[in-house]
């Protein structure tokens, strides 16, 4: 990747909270082997399963598809490939391990899964600059279902949340955390993008997931999130994220970190 076309992404990424890169070669490799794995994967569920069949992905989740898939291999193999990799250090990741991740199947019919208004960094922790690279395994738009932005809100500080399921949130689980104050949604973008690209989220940009209102071929999209060990306050502070069952309402330190690096 030319290192301009970087310095361009970084400055979207800064001014408005997320940018999207273009499919490379190593990508669109990686993401054809995803889809052929998921593929296998649906086949021990639904016979003749078919990837871009709704039907069968819903017949499938009925038996705990979704479930298999979420941890599949292509994940780690994206999140470990190059890309990834020179990306995340062009954006300051210092010292990158592995943070909450996971293969999303979303499909109108399942509306349960949809995750409304939140900021990643309330619901999952992490580092400053735990960014989420955010991969499409199909070609994403209204039609397909995606996912919508409020560009420039990672600038605003952290909004007021409460637990989806609060009856599954307490101090050690969370549910998802969603924004509960009014948000000024007239200038949202519903992102458009090729099977491949790599999507990346400010960790306070608001958004949440797309869904159409017609039946639509399934999305599958990896979540990659890439923590960062070489930052000292977040390591001082325990180093918490959602995959140690941590979020900001059980532990609240982690807001006066957020505020002193980012300044809101
Ligand atoms: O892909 C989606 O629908 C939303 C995913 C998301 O916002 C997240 O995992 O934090
Ligand atoms: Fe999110």
């Amino acid at each position: 990747m030319e290192k301009s076309n970087l310095f361009s992404y970084k400055d979207q990424l800064r001014r408005d909270g997320y940018t999207v890169i273009e499919p490379c070669e190593e990508l669109e490799n990686l993401i054809k082997e995803g889809n052929d794995e998921i593929d296998s994967i649906g086949k021990l569920f639904v016979e003749h399963f078919e990837g871009s069949s709704s039907l069968h992905t819903l017949q499938a989740n009925k038996k705990g598809f979704y479930k298999a898939v979420r941890n599949c291999m292509c994940l780690y193999k994206i999140a470990s490939s190059e890309t990834i990799k020179s990306l995340s250090k062009e954006i300051g990741v210092s010292c990158p391990v592995l943070g909450p991740s996971s293969i999303r199947l979303d499909i109108k019919e399942e509306s349960n899964h949809q995750f409304n208004w939140h900021q990643d960094a309330v619901s999952l922790l992490g580092s400053s600059k735990m960014f989420t690279y955010w991969v499409p395994f199909v070609d994403v738009s209204r039609k397909t279902g995606s996912i919508e932005l409020l560009p420039g809100t990672h600038k605003h500080g952290i909004y007021k949340v409460a637990a989806r399921d609060p009856e599954i949130a307490d101090n050690n689980k969370s549910s998802n955390l969603l924004i509960t104050e009014e948000l000024e949604t007239s200038r949202s973008l519903v992102i458009e993008a090729k099977a491949g690209s790599i999507v990346i989220l400010d960790p306070f940009i608001c958004h949440q997931s797309f869904y159409p209102q017609k039946t639509h071929q399934p999305r599958r999209t990896a979540i990659i999130r890439l923590d960062d060990l070489g930052d000292l306050k977040h390591l001082r502070l325990g180093f918490k994220n959602f995959s140690s069952g941590y979020n900001l309402i059980n532990s609240p330190e982690y807001e006066a970190y957020y505020k002193e690096i980012i300044g809101y």
